[in-house]
């Protein structure tokens, strides 16, 4: 087993990977930018290094620093949660050369699975359904136009590395084709230092539907179901629940079945989710993998009773699976929201400050993954989430009914937060009766007045 773990991260997740290191008995380093001087996971650890200054890229993005710090404290191992480095494969390729274990997948699978028309390639061969497209990049206009043609409109071009809907462009004729295939390519180019793109067919308001893998490193592959995360704003996820309210159980059968061929096809080890777009009429594809442990993981854990990041932690130690398939049991419904500070009655602009008030939900069915406590400062330099409300039961009507209640009780003073947006969902038909597609929240919004979204009252005047 490892015996001390560096965090390379911030912020719920940081502390949610010393909580299972502790459990495991693992010593822990935290790091932390100067900005986060204050935050949890620097008291709760064993020990903390400063790593520079606030903004991300003067800190929680400086591998070098991150691995100097990683071989002062003698760490076997750096566990990089999700975002800043946690998919950058010259990262773990670097920890990899320091004999310093990434827990996560080998430097390859992750660069081979961050070309997202590779990744379509490599499951294609392994006949996981993909949505029709390119073979592969393609970047002359006149063929890609000639492609567009036979596939159909609406079709969408993609950033090869792009990921989690950065860099794509819908096209819904030939006129609007050439227009956007030149945009999405010099976007790409602008944003990712990489003009290549694909293109794929538009399917129009899928669920998204993802599937949780756990792969040991003796080739074992399983699942542990779905998550549907089709409550999404702009690409950032606002709820996630296990099971789908939409699956069958064939279906469900039949997809976890091609989510372990695409592990499989990838070399995959440990913790990883296969996505999928399905369609209206059950029909569902393959849009990419994510090779790191998710935001929405604990919805996973409730319904499976698996901890995931100790999972992550004892395979990457070198111990087998330890569970069968046929052992994962799905059983009772979790939702999990995120908590933002931010405004949703403004467009939902970032809202920092000191919170000067907090009171956090309690009771059965409620599970609370945050970092943030009274008289914490919410920075502006990083991502607005301060925490995860997940809520249970042995149905989704309950698990609606806890976190309907616990949004209620949770009260957080100092800051804006999307509380009253996150209650104006669970409290809408549409929610409830489980009919969301990712194109839910913009219809929402729109048939929705701002005033409801805000915790103070309506200015009258
Ligand atoms: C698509 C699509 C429709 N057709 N691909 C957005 C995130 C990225 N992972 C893939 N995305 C999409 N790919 C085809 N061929 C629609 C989306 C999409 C979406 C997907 C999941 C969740 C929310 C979304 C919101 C808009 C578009």
């Amino acid at each position: 087993m490892l015996k001390k773990i560096l965090i390379a991260n911030r912020g719920e997740i940081a502390l949610r990977v010393i909580r299972a290191c502790r459990e495991l008995g693992i010593e822990t380093l935290a790091v932390y930018s100067e900005a986060d001087e204050q935050s949890i996971h620097c008291q709760i650890a064993d020990d903390a290094i400063c790593i520079g200054a606030a903004p991300s890229g003067e800190s929680y993005l400086k591998a070098d620093r991150i691995l100097s710090a990683a071989e002062l404290a003698n760490v076997d191992a750096i566990h990089p949660g999700y975002g800043f480095l946690s998919e950058n494969a010259d990262f773990a390729e670097q920890c990899e050369s320091c004999n310093i274990k990434f827990i996560g997948p080998s430097s390859q699978t992750i660069r081979m699975m961050g070309d997202k028309a590779l990744a379509r390639e490599t499951v294609k061969s392994a006949k996981v359904p993909i949505i029709p497209g390119s073979e592969g990049a393609i970047s002359d206009d006149k063929e890609a136009l000639k492609l567009a043609k036979e596939i159909g409109f609406p079709v969408i071009i993609k950033a090869v590395s792009g990921g989690g809907g950065r860099g794509m462009r819908v096209a819904h004729n030939a006129v609007a084709f050439q227009r956007e295939f030149e945009t999405a390519r010099a976007e790409a180019e602008k944003a990712f230092g990489d003009a290549s793109v694909y293109i794929e067919k538009f399917i129009q308001e899928p669920r998204h539907i993802e599937f949780q893998i756990l792969a040991d490193e003796h080739g074992k592959v399983i699942h542990l179901g779905e998550r549907d995360c089709s409550v999404q704003r702009r690409h950032q996820k606002v709820f996630e629940e296990a099971p789908s309210p939409f699956l069958s159980a064939d279906l469900r059968r039949r997809m976890g079945r091609m989510a372990v061929k695409a592990a499989e096809a990838a070399n995959y080890k440990n913790a990883g989710t296969i996505e999928f777009l399905v369609d209206k009429n059950g029909d569902f594809f393959f849009i990419e993998m994510n090779t790191r442990i998710q935001v929405e993981h604990p919805v996973t854990e409730i319904v499976t009773g698996i901890d995931l990041i100790k999972k992550q932690i004892q395979i990457a130690s070198g111990e087998p699976l330890g569970i069968e398939q046929k052992q994962v049991k799905i059983s009772g419904h979790a939702i999990e929201c995120r908590i933002c500070a931010e405004d949703p009655s403004r467009n939902f602009a970032p809202s920092p400050g000191v919170i000067d008030l907090y009171y956090p939900p309690g009771g059965p069915g409620i599970r609370l993954d945050s970092h943030v406590y009274s008289g914490y400062p919410v920075p502006p330099y990083y991502d607005s989430m301060i925490g995860k409300l997940i809520t249970y039961g042995a149905t989704r009507d309950e698990a609606i009914l806890h976190m309907n209640r616990a949004l209620k009780e949770y009260l957080i003073g100092g800051i804006n937060t999307n509380i009253p947006f996150l209650q104006a969902i669970v409290s809408d038909p549409v929610f409830r009766q489980g009919q969301t597609t990712t194109r839910y929240v913009e219809e929402f919004l729109a048939r929705t007045p701002r005033y409801l979204l805000s915790a103070s009252q309506p200015d009258k005047s």
